[in-house]
C-alpha cells in the first residue's frame, strides 16, 4: 500500500479497539491473556456472545452468537459477564486520547471512532493514538487511515487485529477491486446473494457495470453504490459533541532546540486560542501546552487557574510559565496550546453594575476587530514577533508596544 496522501486531500482515521470487552477483561485479570475469553451473559442459556478474544474467533466463536454453541466450541473458554460500567469508562479514556489529536471526531461506537485530522500526516497521529492507548490503558486498536470515511473503515477492518493500514488515492482502486460485493455499504446479505446469481460477486465484478445499471439495480442509492466502487466518498466526519476544548499547534519546519526559541511561537499560539475562544464568546479554565519532541513523544502540561480568562495577556503569561517549568531533554518537533474547562463569557450572576472590564481585555477586544477586518492578527504579543517576517504592531505587557 503507498506510503503517503496528498496534502491536498482529506485526511481521515479510523480507530477501532480490538475485541474490546474481552481485551479490557485481558487487561485487568492477567490471567486470561492469551486465551479465548468469551464475553457475555448466562453460559449455558439463550443469551449470545458480546464478543470474544481473538484466541476464542480460533475455536470459530463470533459475536451475536448463541453462547450455548460458544459453550459447545470451546469448553474450556473463560466465559464473562459484562462489566459495562468498566468498558464505559475505558472507551471514555480512548476518546479523550483521540481528543489530544484531532477536535473533529465522530463517536461510531463504543469502541469507535472516524477523526478527522486533514492537513495532517494520518499514519503519523494513527502511530501516536496506537501508541498512546497501549501504553497508558493497555489495550490494542486497529486503525485505517485514508482520504474518506468509507476506505479509512474499510483499512482498520482489513489490518485488524493491531495493525495499521493507510489506503492513499493510488492503492484504492486496487484495494477495493478485490473486496466482495457484501463490504459496499447498503450492500447486505439478501442483495448479494442475488447479485452472486449475476455473476457479479467482486467490486471489480460491480464495477463493470454501465452507469444506468446501477439505478435499476439499487434505487435510489445506485450512485452512492457506484460512488463507493471507484472509491468517492465526500461524507463528512461529523463530530459528535460541542467542542470541549480549543487547540492550536505548530510543527516546526527543523526540530528547535533551544527553550528561548519556543517562547515567540509560545506567545503567537496563545493569542490564537485566545482569540478563537473569545470569537465563540467563551473562557477558559484549564490552559495548557503539548510538546511533541523529534522522537514523536509528548509532555503535556496544564494548569486550572481560579478564574476562566480569555485575553491574550492571561493565556501567554500562564503558559510562559507552564513552559519554563518543563524539561525539554529533545529537541523539539511541534509546540501546541490549548485551553480546557470552557465557560461561557456571560456574567455569572446579575449585577447591578456591570463589572469594570480588565483593561487587557477592553485592548483584546478592539484588537479584534482589526483582526477580524484584516484577517490577520495586526497587533501581536511582543513575544511573538520574531515569529512573524513581516509586519505588524506588538503589544508588549504592560502596555500596547511601538508599531
Ligand atoms: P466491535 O468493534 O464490533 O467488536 P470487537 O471490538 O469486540 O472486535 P473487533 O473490533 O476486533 O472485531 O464491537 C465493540 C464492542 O461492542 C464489543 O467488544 C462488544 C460489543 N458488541 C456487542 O455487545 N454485540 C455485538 O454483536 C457486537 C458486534 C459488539
Ligand atoms: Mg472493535
Amino acid at each position: 500500500m503507498g506510503t503517503s496522501l496528498r496534502a491536498a486531500e482529506r485526511s481521515i482515521i479510523h480507530v477501532d479497539a480490538d475485541a474490546f470487552f474481552a481485551s479490557v477483561e485481558q487487561r485487568d485479570n492477567p490471567e486470561y491473556r492469551g486465551k479465548p475469553v468469551i464475553v457475555g451473559h448466562d453460559p449455558k442459556g439463550r443469551s449470545v456472545v458480546s464478543t470474544c478474544s481473538y484466541e476464542a474467533r480460533a475455536f470459530g466463536i463470533r459475536s451475536a452468537m448463541p453462547m450455548s454453541v460458544a459453550y459447545r466450541l470451546c469448553p474450556h473458554g473463560i466465559f464473562i459477564r459484562p462489566r459495562m460500567e468498566r468498558y464505559a469508562e475505558v472507551s471514555r479514556a480512548m476518546f479523550s486520547i483521540m481528543e489530544r489529536y484531532s477536535p473533529i471526531i465522530e463517536e461510531v461506537s463504543i469502541d469507535e471512532a472516524y477523526l478527522d485530522v486533514s492537513g495532517e500526516d494520518g499514519r503519523e497521529i494513527a502511530i501516536c493514538i496506537k501508541r498512546d492507548v497501549v501504553k497508558e490503558l493497555g489495550i490494542t486498536v486497529t486503525a485505517g487511515v485514508s482520504y474518506c470515511k468509507f476506505l479509512a473503515k474499510l483499512a482498520s477492518d482489513a489490518a485488524k487485529p493491531d495493525g495499521l493500514l493507510v489506503i492513499g488515492r493510488n492503492d484504492a482502486a486496487a484495494f477495493l477491486e478485490g473486496l466482495p460485493v457484501s463490504r459496499i455499504p447498503g450492500i447486505g446479505p439478501k442483495t448479494a446473494a442475488k447479485l452472486d446469481k449475476w455473476g457479479i460477486r467482486s467490486v471489480c465484478d460491480l464495477k463493470k457495470m454501465p452507469p444506468e445499471w446501477f439505478e435499476a439495480a439499487f434505487g435510489e442509492f445506485g450512485r452512492r453504490v457506484r460512488a463507493l466502487c471507484e472509491g468517492h466518498d465526500d461524507e463528512p466526519v461529523a463530530p459528535s459533541r460541542e467542542a470541549k476544548s480549543v487547540s492550536e499547534e505548530t510543527t516546526f519546519a527543523e526540530d528547535v532546540s533551544s527553550k528561548a526559541a519556543l517562547y515567540p511561537h509560545l506567545a503567537s499560539l496563545s493569542q490564537d486560542v485566545a482569540f478563537r475562544l473569545r470569537r465563540s464568546r467563551l473562557r477558559a479554565k484549564v490552559l495548557g501546552m503539548k510538546v511533541k519532541f523529534a522522537d514523536f513523544s509528548v509532555t503535556t502540561r496544564e494548569v486550572t487557574l481560579p478564574e476562566a480568562v480569555s485575553t491574550d495577556q492571561a493565556f501567554y503569561t500562564t503558559l510562559k510559565l507552564l513552559l519554563e517549568r518543563t524539561r525539554l531533554p529533545k529537541p523539539v518537533r511541534l509546540l501546541g496550546v490549548f485551553a480546557r474547562g470552557l465557560e461561557s463569557d456571560s456574567p455569572r450572576q446579575p449585577l447591578l453594575l456591570p463589572p469594570a472590564p480588565d483593561q487587557w481585555e477592553v485592548v483584546c477586544r478592539s484588537l479584534d476587530q482589526l483582526r477580524m477586518k484584516y484577517g490577520k492578527p495586526l497587533v501581536r504579543l511582543g513575544a511573538s514577533i520574531s515569529t512573524e517576517g513581516t509586519g505588524g504592531a506588538s503589544a508588549g505587557f504592560d502596555g500596547i508596544g511601538k508599531s
